[in-house]
């Protein structure tokens, strides 16, 4: 791909949420999160377009004319909405994406319903997004198509005879080939992920799971990778196509959360945040409401802490914040009542009149705000059970400007290959190890936090958001170095099915 491509990025969101306010007033909010700042300067340089669902479903009475207020508004880029239908969003998002695919690739095969009606409608919704890509995408633009919900786009543009360079970003971990296994799909999902000239992959794990996937579940008569071209990008010569396969973990806009951070009003809201108890450590959790999180396990660990630390009461508070998600399943109505539940039994147990030792919070806070209670907090808290990056703990290493804090991180999250060094791993499922790991960054000496906080913030501020973009970009468009024939192995296959 060359600098004067431009770019059409599709995602199953566009960067910002339309809707009605209270009053029946139509709303727009631009997206915040780090998809979006680093592709917004790409494509306002590159005159490109963004295509995603905007928000409100097609029965929704909108103002026609406010997309077009939105593109002036935004941005400089161009955005193409593909609309859908209440029924199209239950049975394509609701259904195959979060009931099928999500729980699938994050280890939780007990929540997947795999049910025929979903499938279909996942590959007429991935068609109605690639119709609408078709309609704008001109011969040399580069198409890069995001995560899970969208997985089939590429396979439909190529039916469509599009002969564009296509490249597809995986933001949730690819599972192991036994997990991979039990989807019906599984090779439909394969192929069409082959339609794409370059494939990225969160982890090196990731990678190698989804090259264990198509050997043992394709079995194709000889796949051929890889040199690496770059770090972490192979390719593979597959039924006469060349493919590349890269590790691009996903970052933040390190200079922007460290800016905020910095400024003298982000440090007085912290200051205030902490007025009410001078002499108590925060240790903070922050996570969309998802049973991937560890939320419960956190719980559990601090629970456990509590009644083998006594010393420690009223010297810690555990702030957990849960973003609402995803309330339409089952599922995250469950968790989030047990939640609630423990949080309390907590609070009950061990809480006195001048001591809360949880403070729950379910809702979406502003940025700024979010950004001083990183500030205020002494130790970051993350216990995935599973998740691709994880941008929490990230967000807090460049916000923690005095280089203090401590991170106490799941060995299941992407992020823990970058981080390994220089936080607290845990194993979430070990609830006393945790429990331990709190003791021990509640403990640990100035000069080893000062000592490890640096080492990671220095690498969230070269590896950040930016650097993931290029990476990705630059290996999209590197020249072909060579192809070498590797031993498929000798793995379980799976079946061919029908
Ligand atoms: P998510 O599962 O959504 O993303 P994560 O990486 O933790 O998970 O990002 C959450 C984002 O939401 C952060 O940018 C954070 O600032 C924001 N957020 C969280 N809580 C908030 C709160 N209370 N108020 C305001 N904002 C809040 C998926 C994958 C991840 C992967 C990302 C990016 O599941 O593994 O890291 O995509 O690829």
């Amino acid at each position: 791909m060359g600098k004067n491509n431009t770019i059409v990025i599709v995602s199953n969101r566009l960067p910002f949420i339309l809707g009605k306010n209270k009053n029946g007033k139509t709303e727009v909010k631009k997206g915040a999160g780090g998809l979006v700042t680093a592709m917004a300067p790409v494509l306002k340089n590159r005159k490109g377009t963004w295509v995603g669902w905007p928000g409100y479903v097609e029965e929704t009475d909108i103002d026609d004319n406010l997309l077009a207020a939105v593109e002036s508004e935004a941005t400089g880029y161009r955005v193409q909405p593909v609309m859908l239908s209440a029924e199209e969003l239950k049975m394509y998002y609701e259904g195959f994406s979060n009931s099928i695919i999500w729980p699938l690739f994050h280890d939780s095969t007990d929540k997947c319903v795999f049910l025929p009606d979903y499938w279909q409608s996942y590959k007429k919704v991935n068609r109605k997004f690639a119709s609408s890509v078709a309609q704008i995408a001109r011969p040399s633009d580069f198409l890069w198509v995001h995560d899970y919900q969208l997985i089939l786009v590429g396979e439909h543009l190529r039916k469509m005879s599009l002969k564009n360079r296509i490249g597809f970003f995986l933001h949730i971990p690819f599972p192991p080939v036994d997990t991979f296994a039990r989807c019906p799909w599984r090779k439909e999902i394969l192929s069409a992920m082959l339609e794409y000239d370059i494939l990225g992959f969160q982890t090196a794990q990731d990678k190698h799971n989804f090259f264990e996937c198509l050997k043992q579940i394709l079995h194709p008569p000889r796949i051929d990778p890889k040199v690496e071209l770059a770090k972490g990008v192979s390719e593979l010569f597959f039924a006469g196509k060349r493919i590349r396969i890269g590790v691009f973990p996903i970052s933040i806009d390190f200079n922007e959360f460290f800016l905020t951070a910095r400024e003298s009003k982000t440090q007085q809201r912290a200051v205030e945040m902490r007025k009410s108890r001078p002499e108590t450590m925060i240790i903070l959790g922050v996570d969309r409401l998802d049973y991937t999180k560890g939320i419960l396990e956190k719980l559990q660990a601090f629970r456990l802490f509590l009644t083998l630390f006594p010393t420690a009461h009223k010297k810690i508070h555990f702030i957990q914040l849960v973003v609402p998600s995803r309330r339409e399943i089952t599922a995250y109505v469950e968790l989030k009542y047990r939640i609630e539940q423990l949080v309390g039994e907590i609070n009950g147990k061990f809480g006195l009149h001048d001591w809360l030792p949880v403070q729950y919070m379910f809702r979406s806070l502003e940025r700024n705000e979010l950004i001083s209670l990183y500030r205020a907090s002494e130790i970051a808290f993350v216990a995935s059970l599973k998740d691709g990056m994880n941008l929490i703990c990230k967000e807090y290493c460049a916000c923690n400007v005095d280089e203090q804090g401590v991170l106490i991180l799941s060995e299941f999250t992407g992020a823990a290959d970058q981080f390994k060094r220089d936080a607290i791993l845990i194993n979430p499922h070990d609830i006393e190890g945790t429990a331990r790991a709190i003791y021990r960054a509640m403990n640990m000496p100035v000069e080893e936090r000062k000592r490890r906080m640096h080492n990671l913030r220095t690498i969230v501020a070269s590896k950040d958001v930016f650097w993931w973009v290029n990476g990705f970009f630059d290996a999209a468009s590197k020249k072909i170095l060579s192809c070498v024939e590797i031993d498929p192995g000798q793995g379980k296959v799976f079946g061919t099915g029908v």
